[in-house]
């Protein structure tokens, strides 16, 4: 059997499973969100890692029901932990293709899933990529505003490393920024990166935009973000992608 063939019934199958890494608020300490994370147990090959599989899905349009399913699955999640903790559980947030924003209808498939599960939608996020944007900005832009209005927020993945113009900030909707782990991974031995990364944060603030680091691994690196005003991080400093159980445990866990 091909990986391609495979890629259809995975998720049916249960071949696939989400992990949640936890953002922190460096300030309280406080999880405020996850970010739910795709993986892949496949039978004879183990673990295999989305980098791998979601081009395969995306070439072959498997990426539309796998993306439906993550969402389901990571919103279903973020449903139970509103239940349990209220006010203080984590938001969620989820990961979507240039391909998913093919679908006219988008918005409305993820306002009936919110209501089928009678999540407030401040409990999602969305994570898009700044090229992604670019493949059909019309489109994109309309679904976008959909999402923002129905109280969905936005974030901009892997940001300062896109093939982008920063005309999409004003023209798209975006909540908040996450800054590219590759200039994280830098600080503090490379000036750049340390510039970079100030930069992006003053920008945020001006632009009255919320901003995250990711890939935030040492002390140093998170003293730093806050000293600049970056008050959300997300990296291994904290913890790494969580199976849904171990994530359970954290949450009853008092920090
Ligand atoms: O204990 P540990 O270092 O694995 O915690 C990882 C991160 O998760 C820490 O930054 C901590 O602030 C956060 N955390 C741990 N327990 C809780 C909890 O019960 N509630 C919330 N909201 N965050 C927690
Ligand atoms: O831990 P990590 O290997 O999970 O993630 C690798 C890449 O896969 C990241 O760029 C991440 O954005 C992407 N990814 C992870 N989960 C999903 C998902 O559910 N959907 C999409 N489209 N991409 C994902
Ligand atoms: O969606 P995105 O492209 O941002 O995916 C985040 C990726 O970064 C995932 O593959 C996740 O497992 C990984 N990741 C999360 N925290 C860290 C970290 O502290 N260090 C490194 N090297 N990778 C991380
Ligand atoms: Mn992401
Ligand atoms: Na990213």
């Amino acid at each position: 059997l091909t990986l391609e063939h495979e890629l259809s019934t995975a998720a049916i199958n249960k071949g696939f499973i989400l992990h949640y890494q936890p953002q922190v608020e460096l300030s309280s300490g406080r999880m405020v969100a996850v970010e739910a994370l795709l993986r892949w147990n496949h039978p004879e090959r183990g673990s295999i890692r989305p980098d791998l599989f979601i081009p395969i899905a995306e070439e072959t349009g498997h990426i539309l029901s796998i993306g439906q399913w993550v969402l389901k699955q990571a919103c279903s999640a973020a449903k139970e932990w509103a239940s349990r903790y209220g006010e203080t559980a984590p938001r969620v947030a989820v990961n979507f293709s240039a391909f998913q924003f093919r679908q006219p209808d988008l918005a409305e498939s993820v306002q009936n899933l919110l209501e089928h599960l009678q999540l407030p939608p401040q409990q999602l996020e969305i994570e898009i990529t700044e090229t992604a944007l670019m493949q059909d900005p019309d489109t994109t832009q309309r679904i976008l505003k959909r999402l923002r209005d129905l109280g969905v927020s936005i974030s901009l993945d892997d940001f300062g490393t896109g093939y982008s113009s920063l005309s999409y900030l004003k023209r798209f909707p975006v909540n908040m920024l996450k800054i590219d782990q590759s200039f994280i991974r830098d600080i503090p031995d490379d000036r750049d990166s340390i510039e970079i990364t100030r930069a992006i944060i003053a920008m945020t603030a001006r632009l009255n935009i919320n901003v995250i680091a990711e890939g935030v691994e040492t002390k140093q690196q998170a003293e730093f973000l806050g000293n600049e005003g970056c008050n959300l991080v997300q990296g291994y400093l904290f913890s790494r992608p969580l199976p849904g159980d171990d994530l359970g445990k954290l949450l009853a866990t008092p920090s």
